[in-house]
């Protein structure tokens, strides 16, 4: 009987570490990586990042927009876009983009599954100027938050949808423990129980 008080035991604290493990968001800042790297279809561990034309670059900073290494398109043409593709799939994404010198920039973020269809999308609209909201400490640039979320996101791809943006700032929240994981520990739980109760 105690040998299944402990089997108990470590179920529980097994589920809650795996709780607790898996619900821990994963922000990419970029800041360990050398200006002018091309990291098209490098994974930075847990996301791959890959533009049409192969070329994913790395700027060590631009003026004040982040003043850390941020990623961007090949060139400020408007249209160009950046894939990013998770490991593992995650229930919602944020980024930040712009540059500096109060152009108006402006991006979109559209969100897939791992079938390929989209399930979610933002848009910045024009803008210039400091997010008035998402403000973070050492940023002076024009820039703006984008986030989007759904059950299921294997993929993110950014537009600059006018002139150019360098992105900073990667974040992405896990698909939470699935429900099977819980009614499985629970179940188990319950036979435990009723063991123990067909013996007494
Ligand atoms: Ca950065």
């Amino acid at each position: 009987m105690k040998k299944q008080y402990v089997m108990t035991a470590f179920m529980v604290v097994m589920a809650m570490f795996f709780l607790v493990s898996s619900s821990h968001a994963t922000l990419w800042d970029f800041n360990s990586l050398t200006g002018g790297t091309n990291i098209n279809g490098v994974n930075l561990g847990g996301v791959t990042i890959t533009a049409p034309d192969s070329y994913v670059g790395v700027i060590a900073d631009y003026q004040t927009f982040s003043g850390t290494p941020s990623i961007h398109a090949s060139s400020w043409s408007a249209g160009l876009t950046l894939t990013m593709t998770f490991d593992s799939l995650v229930k919602s994404v944020s980024i930040y983009g712009g540059d500096y010198g109060g152009d108006s920039d402006w991006f979109s973020m559209k969100a897939y599954n791992a079938l390929g269809n989209q399930i979610a999308f933002a848009d910045t609209g024009s803008f210039s100027g400091i997010d008035p909201i998402h403000t973070v400490a050492g940023w002076a640039g024009d820039y703006r938050y984008l986030a989007v979320s759904a059950d299921d996101i294997k993929s993110v791809v950014l537009t600059q949808v006018t002139w150019g943006c360098m992105w900073d700032n990667l974040d992405t929240t896990p698909v939470p423990v699935p429900a099977a994981f819980w009614l499985l520990g629970s179940g188990l739980l319950g036979l435990v129980g009723l063991r123990k109760k067909f013996r007494t």
